[in-house]
């Protein structure tokens, strides 16, 4: 039976390749996202890329993948530092929960320190520049294989 799994990106993550490029990389959204599927194609798993602005969008998209997919890759954008809504979305979530990002969080300013992602997730993936997509992908892949 084939895996599904869910990538969802959140907040100002559709500017990639637009804006501070020193930070997030000359790739666009669209970029990366082609790479995630042409990455899953040669995995054999079915990936679902979504990107929202909008936090209680997020929370849907978490709870529809209760029953639909057996792992979800997320980059919260800013709602990793302040959302407990996704929080407790992620902790009813029971397949396998890969916390990503672009950039390492901890390494930035104090306010992006704390991850209520992170509480609710099983692994995480930071700093790696855009290439982390690929990573998480990979990493996922091992653990609901
Ligand atoms: O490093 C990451 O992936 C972040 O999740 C990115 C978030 C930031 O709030 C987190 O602390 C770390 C910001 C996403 C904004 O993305 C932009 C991309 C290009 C230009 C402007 C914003």
């Amino acid at each position: 039976m084939s895996k599904t799994i869910f990538l969802l990106n959140g907040p100002n993550l559709n500017l990639l390749g637009f804006r501070e490029p020193e930070i997030y990389g000359h790739e666009t959204l669209a970029d990366v996202e082609a790479r995630c599927m042409e990455h899953a194609e040669m995995l054999g798993v079915t990936l679902e890329c979504r990107q929202s602005n909008h936090e209680g969008v997020l929370v849907d998209w978490i709870q529809e993948a209760r029953g639909k997919a057996d792992a979800i890759i997320l980059n919260a954008g800013a709602y990793t530092h302040t959302s407990i809504a996704i929080h407790d979305a992620l902790k009813a979530y029971d397949g396998y929960k890969m916390e990503l990002h672009i950039s390492d969080p901890k390494q930035r300013e104090a306010f992006r320190h704390i991850s209520y992602v992170e509480l609710a997730s099983d692994g995480l993936i930071a700093g790696k520049g855009v290439d982390g997509y690929i990573l998480a992908l990979d990493t996922v892949m091992e653990k609901i294989a």
